[in-house]
């Protein structure tokens, strides 16, 4: 039965604003002392303010490339640098966070001399799908919370390569049709959906739940080529006919991983970046990316695995290690896990 959306009831008529929902939550632990939701309304601040840029890029004059190469050997986009350097903005100011990683740097971000530190470590991806942005398709922000390891004024490399299981809250915005925040602490996912004319974010995806098995596929198969056997064996598998079990499944794919799992977390079905015989590791990055999404999908009754393992387990060795991924729908990532077992 298919999930229809939209705000929860609420008693005043107002609506639920994120700010409101997270600290509901935050009262259900007496310990908690509002760093969290504190560092949640500087992400939220962020997000706000690249989704005015993002929505009026053609006329900001912020297309296109700034000229420089970041990290991942990428060319980096006008947009990508302001999204980058808003959220590092909006957070090292906060006193919530002893230290940072982004796709965009290449070493972890220590917050300025002049501003205190706090409890959390915060990595994200500050503009997800930098493929898609000159062309107006839905394009996105991955965020990563952990609590800091490691003690002293700043934190280190250690505080950013934890367990992906150890994260204390993931989350992604995306820049579609319209904007939304999609967050999880680890039980249940909720959406708010941004309302442009106040300028908040309100609940309009409670407790969000992936269906077991869904009826699409999405993967790049530009990559086929590359594939190693196992992989193509699983998508020509998924093409098949099969009616009673609903294969061939259709083929999704916008090519930003925060819109395909987004419609894949509504609808079912699964997402895979596999690795293949140039990338053997694929090309997502383990910690500002997948682990994030493995969060949220895991909290949504779903699945995320490298092909043989879980997502949430593996141990980042490096800030910008990459991982093959496959998450969505439990029974749909359980028969891709069976095929690279295979
Ligand atoms: P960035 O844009 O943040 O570098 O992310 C990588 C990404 O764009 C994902 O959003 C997307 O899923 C994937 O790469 C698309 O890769 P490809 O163009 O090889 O299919």
């Amino acid at each position: 039965m298919e999930t229809s959306w939209g705000p929860p009831p609420t008693t005043d008529g107002i609506g639920t604003t994120l700010e409101r929902h997270i600290l509901e939550r935050q009262r259900a632990h007496p310990q908690a002392t509002g760093d969290f939701t504190g560092l949640f309304q500087q992400v939220a601040l962020a997000a706000k303010l690249i989704a005015s840029r993002v929505n009026q890029a053609g006329l900001a004059g912020i297309l296109g490339l700034t000229g420089a190469i970041n990290v991942q050997g990428e060319e980096v986009q006008k947009l990508d640098d302001f999204a980058n350097r808003t959220l590092i903005k909006c957070v090292e100011a906060s006193g919530h966070v002893c230290v940072m990683a982004s796709e965009e740097v290449e070493e972890i971000i220590l917050v300025p001399e002049r501003y205190p530190t706090g409890k959390y470590v915060l990595m994200f991806d500050p503009l997800d799908g930098s493929t898609n942005i000159d062309v107006n398709v839905s394009i996105g922000t991955i965020f990563s919370v952990h609590r800091r390891v490691t003690v002293g004024r700043d934190g280190t490399l250690a505080d950013c390569l934890q367990r992906g299981s150890a994260q204390i809250a993931a989350g992604y915005v995306i820049y579609g049709s319209s904007t939304m925040l999609v967050y999880t602490t680890g039980d249940g996912v909720h959406g708010f959906t941004l309302d442009p004319s106040v300028g908040e974010f309100f609940l309009s995806h409670e407790n969000i739940r992936i269906p077991p098995r869904g009826k699409t596929y999405s993967i790049n198969e530009g990559n086929a080529g590359k594939w190693d056997k196992p992989v193509s064996d699983w998508v020509s598998w998924l093409k098949s006919a099969d009616a009673e079990a609903g294969r061939p499944y259709a083929l999704r794919y916008v090519g930003t991983l925060v819109a395909d799992f987004h419609r894949t977390l509504l609808k079912g079905g699964v997402f895979a970046y596999p690795g293949d015989k140039k990338s053997p590791q694929g090309k997502l990055r383990l910690l500002y990316e997948c682990a994030p999404m493995a969060l949220i999908a895991e909290a949504a009754r779903g699945a995320a695995s490298d092909g043989k393992g879980r997502i949430l387990d593996i141990v980042p060795t490096e800030l910008h290690a990459r991982t093959p991924l496959f998450i969505g729908s439990r029974d749909d990532v359980a028969d891709a896990i069976r095929f690279m077992g295979s």
